[in-house]
């Protein structure tokens, strides 16, 4: 059986028995006020809109009974997987590993690097915690992916041009069909999220399609959450 989205640059067809779904980095240190996006300096508030986008394409893959992978950009709390050139780089309020508001900055287990609750993984989900940018660097993932059969990935989450696009150039490397949910993601920069779609689907899809969750639901049959 084979599903066909209408998306950019063209219609991005896949088998359900071999998609996943990604959703990146859907974390309080991004989203919330106090946390790793924050001591960046970025405007944290413009992220939460896709709270509810990223909720119903997670229904539907829940729906469907299709794999879902989450990811968390966290560090040990020993910061022995954080390299020096990360935790130093500009000059951020708090830099990785110290103690804010939500607890210790991009550390697993502190309360600001948990999955925003309304959008945590069920058991029988893959969730990982992946030091860098990209889902695939120090994280077994492909392997993992590789064992389920999946060849095609749907992506959502944040930010669209750091770890999000990260991701889908590694994914596409890697041999990944990769289509971009594009309102269940988004930037700090408004400008950065709609040049990183273009990025990707310019060249006849050189990193992959893009589509909004409407066009992915109805291609599925399902009605759109
Ligand atoms: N700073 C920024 O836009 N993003 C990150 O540091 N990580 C993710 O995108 N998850």
């Amino acid at each position: 059986m084979t599903v066909s989205v209408s998306a950019r640059p063209y219609d991005f067809t896949f088998d359900p028995a071999q998609v996943a779904l990604v959703v990146i980095d859907m974390q309080r240190d991004f989203i919330e006020p106090g946390g790793f996006g924050d001591t960046l300096g970025n405007d944290v508030s413009r992220l939460k809109d896709i709270v509810p986008t990223v909720a119903a394409l997670i229904g539907l893959f829940r729906k469907l009974g299709l794999p879902i992978v989450h990811t968390r950009e966290a560090h040990r709390p020993d910061l022995s997987d954080c390299p020096p050139a990360k935790r130093l780089r500009g000059a951020p309020g708090l830099r990785i590993g110290d103690t804010g508001a939500m607890g210790r900055i991009l550390v697993a287990g502190e309360p600001g690097n948990a999955i925003l609750p309304e959008l945590a993984p069920l058991p029988g989900e893959i969730a990982i915690d992946k030091p860098g940018k990209g889902m695939f660097w120090a994280t077994g993932l492909h392997e993992t992916l590789q064992g389920m059969g999946i060849t095609q990935l749907v992506f959502a989450g944040v930010t669209t041009e750091v770890c999000v696009q990260t991701s889908m150039r590694e994914a596409n490397d890697r041999g990944y069909d990769c289509l971009l949910i594009e309102d269940a993601t988004e930037s700090y920069f408004a400008t950065f999220k709609s040049a990183a779609i273009e990025m990707i689907v310019a060249q006849g899809g050189i990193v992959g399609w893009a589509t909004p969750l409407a066009a992915l639901a109805a291609a599925l049959e399902v009605e759109h959450v």
